[in-house]
């Protein structure tokens, strides 16, 4: 964002120069209405004309089939990009060329394609099958600003969507406020009424066509932000993401306790509504909320479409003043699990970790622990002896470690950095902090209880 603001401003320069006085035409619409005076305070145009700022970002995705956890203990063969569905929360700046790749992985001989909403490009050239082991280049430049469904488009549409397959992309516009963002992408899964083989579900066609959803969810799983609220702190601009998937059902976005400021159409910050409480996202469509809540307190959002609520489709904004700071900035590839703010693949670790912090039972994937300058969290966790691993994600746009003295043990932590270490700690209880000066004094420490293992 800053690189292109940057080049604007010397090409204007330059022109101002030579004395030529119509500027904007050249990347602008000029049609475009002026300023929105939205909380972003941004943007006076719509779009971009032209070949874009020449910046080339490559995207790489991978078609192929997994299973992913639905809901509790409800296991589903879902079709994905990437492994994960949605697929990763991709995130581009407004002018960027887009270098696309698509690689077939299918297992089970089934044909995908790609659809970017955000893109303009020859449908019959670039939006066709992809048969198995095959693989797709093309560019396209992102010319539109906002939130955009990409998936497969392979007929029959609605089951390859059904099962999974598609994801958010964003593309930044220049001059966003800096904001607490999430990426929510609501969606409907139709299972058939009995589990098959190894008790993973599979779709259900009639269930698909007659739109008689099993579970209506954000971000994969029913109710994956019930039990990890998105934290937010008073009063701090917060900028929720959401995309609708569908295939069929459209998500009447609402915040139980709070108003929207502001909702953009596609998440486009020229198409400015004011002061709204529900906004209808249909299949296939996004919209950018911009929202501040005073009060600390718990904020579900839901659609409010209530037949669906109930099926999954309700998450918590947490506010609280001791939240962690929000990112300094958004990965390009998210995590869909994270609401978009974590690197891809940072998930598996996510729910087994933090799932372990709360039953207090270890799994197999690592410990995650979070570093920011408010303090770790958890601040306190147990652990079974043997090998443990962990997870460090430094929240912070600055250095953090992750220190033991008794263990003689310290993980440093660049800005914004996950970091994966495995240490094979004895039973007792330690104190972990960062050594950086002040920031224990600020709250960074807590204690690991290293339990006795099994064989005790
Ligand atoms: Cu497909």
């Amino acid at each position: 964002m800053k690189r292109l603001v940057a080049i604007g401003v010397f090409f204007e320069l330059a022109l101002l120069i030579v004395g030529v006085t119509w500027i904007g035409a050249l990347t602008r619409d000029e049609r475009a209405p002026a300023s929105s005076g939205g909380a972003g305070g941004v943007v006076d145009t719509y779009r971009l004309q032209g070949q874009g700022s020449g910046e080339i970002v490559e995207v790489e995705l991978v078609a192929e089939e997994t299973t992913q956890t639905l809901a509790e203990s409800v296991d589903y063969e879902v079709w994905t990009f990437n492994g994960t569905t949605p697929g990763p929360v991709i995130r581009v700046t407004l002018g960027d060329t887009v270098r696309f790749t698509l690689t077939n992985r299918s297992s089970q001989s089934l044909s995908h394609s790609i659809d970017f909403h955000a893109a303009q490009t020859p449908w019959d050239l670039n939006y066709q099958p992809v048969a198995p082991g095959q693989t797709l280049t093309f560019d396209w430049v992102a010319r539109f600003p906002g939130v955009f469904m990409y998936h497969c488009g392979v007929p029959p549409v609605l089951h390859h969507i059904a099962n999974g397959m598609y994801g958010a992309i964003i593309v930044e516009p220049q001059g966003l406020e800096p904001a607490r963002e999430y990426v929510l992408t609501s969606s409907e899964f139709y299972l058939a009424d009995e589990a098959g083989a190894g008790g993973v579900f599979t779709g259900d066609v009639k269930k698909m066509e007659s739109a008689e959803p099993t579970y209506v969810v954000f971000d994969g799983m029913a109710n994956r932000y019930l039990d990890a609220p998105l934290q937010v702190r008073p009063n701090e601009l917060i900028r929720l993401w959401v995309l609708n998937a569908g295939p069929t059902l459209t998500n009447a976005f609402h915040v139980i306790g709070a108003l929207f400021d502001h909702v953009y159409a596609d998440g486009n910050p020229t198409s400015v509504l004011n002061g709204m409480q529900t906004y209808n996202v249909a299949p296939g469509s996004g919209a950018m909320f911009e929202l501040r809540i005073p009060d600390e307190g718990l904020y579900p959002f839901v659609t409010h479409s209530f037949a669906y609520t109930g099926r999954g489709s309700v998450g918590v904004l947490q506010v609280a003043a001791d939240a962690p700071p929000a990112p300094a900035g958004y990965p390009a590839l998210g995590d869909p699990f994270t609401g978009g703010v974590l690197e891809f693949g940072a998930t598996a670790a996510l729910l087994s970790g933090s799932g372990a912090a709360g039953s207090g039972e270890q799994t197999e994937g690592p410990v995650v622990i979070e570093a920011a300058i408010a303090g770790f969290d958890p601040r306190d966790l147990e652990v079974v002896e043997g090998e443990v691993m962990i997870q460090l994600v430094n929240l912070d746009a600055f250095n953090h470690d992750f220190t033991i003295d008794e263990l003689d043990l310290q993980f440093p932590m660049g800005p914004n950095e996950i970091v994966e270490e495995t240490i094979q700690p004895t039973p007792g209880t330690y104190t972990f902090y960062c050594s950086i000066p002040g920031h224990r004094e600020a709250g960074m420490e807590g204690t690991m209880t290293v339990l006795p293992g099994a064989g005790h």
